[in-house]
């Protein structure tokens, strides 16, 4: 109800409503923002190798003239893709159980598409996949996405597909058709599906070889995160040669984990390190890149997460957003929510890493067995943020299931 929203709304406007960077302000002003959601790209093979060779040799030569962020982790559950959608659109976190897409697809938003239509841009999501898997039919018709391009807009044969269906290269060409002719300056969201589970690839399309380990899952992978990365770069190609590279901003993103738990053996023998909770947590790090044409660029170290992407995008766009109702800090900000709340309680701290009651120093991987003295009592460091972490992902719970943003006034407030 009403009052609960209050209680909600005055903890946002403490706690994460802070300024953006004012040098990152509108500095993509009426540029179009092309966003690559790509399927199950982990941080750890970026800048890695296997067999000596770079597995992802444009990515990682990217970073050079990108803002690159190294400590950036993904937020998702149960909704996996949909999950890092609803972050990103939204900046609340997806739900505990479910698919956020699923269940709470009618409830009001307040979500970026409708945002930035509001300021001019035409929003528009390309996937090959039937478009209501994951309900996207139904939600991005809610959060106000002007366009979907779905299966039905490629040609989709047994020659051209592998897995889940058309390959990245494929994709991305046959795109090309739809963004040539969008209406600017367009924001527009490419959900890639090459590297997903099993990470099946026709011998052709394979430049590097498997990786071997009891895991056929991680001997694979390696091998669709190439065909991906080598995709990427086609895709850049093609936005030059059609003239839409300098008038628009980049954003590559990792939506979520592509190796789980199940192969922490193989996963511990590739990098070389026991596998615990502390490196389970440090594996949902997902890549994030801001690529400006023209611009060099930076490695960002500070911990950021999806959460964050929104209210960045906003700035970026010199957009204000200081009546919004959202969980996430500007990635650029000076000012930032000094936490990284996980979905399942984990967190990831400046200095700590909590995951099952355990709570690690981050640098080291050590575990932290002093204690503070917080009011009298002495407790584990990480105690102060297990708590503030509960708290958060109990509110944007409670916007989700009573549908709080309804009763909120983001006009004047
Ligand atoms: C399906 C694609 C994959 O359309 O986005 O979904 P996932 O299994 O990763 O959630
Ligand atoms: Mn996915």
């Amino acid at each position: 109800d009403g009052n609960e929203l209050k209680e909600i709304s005055d903890y946002i406007k403490d706690e994460t409503t802070t300024d953006g960077s004012k040098e990152m302000f509108g500095i993509a002003k009426d540029k179009n923002i092309i966003f690559l959601e790509i399927e199950s790209l982990q941080s750890f093979v970026i800048n890695n190798t296997l067999h000596g060779e770079e597995v992802t040799p444009f990515l990682n030569d990217l970073i050079d003239d990108s803002y690159y962020f190294e400590n950036f982790y993904h937020q998702t559950a149960q909704g996996k893709t949909s999950d890092s959608e609803f972050l990103i659109e939204n900046s609340l976190y997806p739900s505990p159980r479910g698919a956020v897409y699923f269940t709470h697809a009618q409830n009001d938003y307040h979500s970026l598409p409708e945002i930035i239509g509001n300021n001019g841009y035409t929003s528009s999501v390309f996937h090959a996949n039937d478009n209501s898997f994951w309900n996207r039919d139904v939600m991005y018709e809610n959060i106000e996405y002007d366009q979907l391009y779905d299966i039905d807009s490629y040609e989709v044969t047994d020659q051209n597909s592998v897995g889940w269906g058309l390959k990245d290269k494929e994709f991305f060409k046959q795109s090309l058709k739809y963004i040539e002719k969008m209406e600017q300056p367009f924001y527009s969201k490419f959900i890639t599906l090459t590297n997903h589970y099993p990470f099946e690839l026709d011998p052709e399309d394979a430049t590097l070889e498997k990786y071997d380990s009891n895991s056929k899952t991680l001997n694979n992978y390696f091998q669709t995160v190439r065909y991906t990365d080598e995709a990427i770069e086609e895709f850049f190609q093609y936005m030059k040669d059609i003239g839409l590279y300098e008038d628009s901003v980049f954003i590559i993103m990792g939506d979520h984990y592509g190796i789980s738990d199940f192969h922490k053996k193989a996963m511990s023998q590739y990098l070389d390190k026991e596998y615990n909770d502390y490196l389970h947590v440090q594996l949902q790090k997902v890549p994030f890149y801001l690529h400006i044409p023209g611009q060099e660029g930076e490695v960002i170290s500070k911990i950021s997460g999806q959460i964050d992407v929104k209210p960045t995008i906003l700035n970026l766009l010199g957009i204000d957003d200081s009546n919004d109702l959202s969980f996430g800090t500007d990635l650029f900000g000076d000012e930032r929510k000094d936490f990284i709340a996980l979905r399942d309680g984990s967190f990831i701290t400046e200095e700590y890493i909590y995951s099952n009651d355990s709570c690690y120093d981050r640098q080291t991987g050590e575990v932290i067995e002093n204690t503070i003295e917080t009011d009298g009592e002495e407790q584990s460091a990480c105690q102060p943020y297990v708590e503030k972490v509960q708290k958060e992902l109990n509110y944007s719970d409670k916007i989700i299931f009573g549908d709080l943003l309804r009763f909120y006034d983001f006009a004047d407030e």
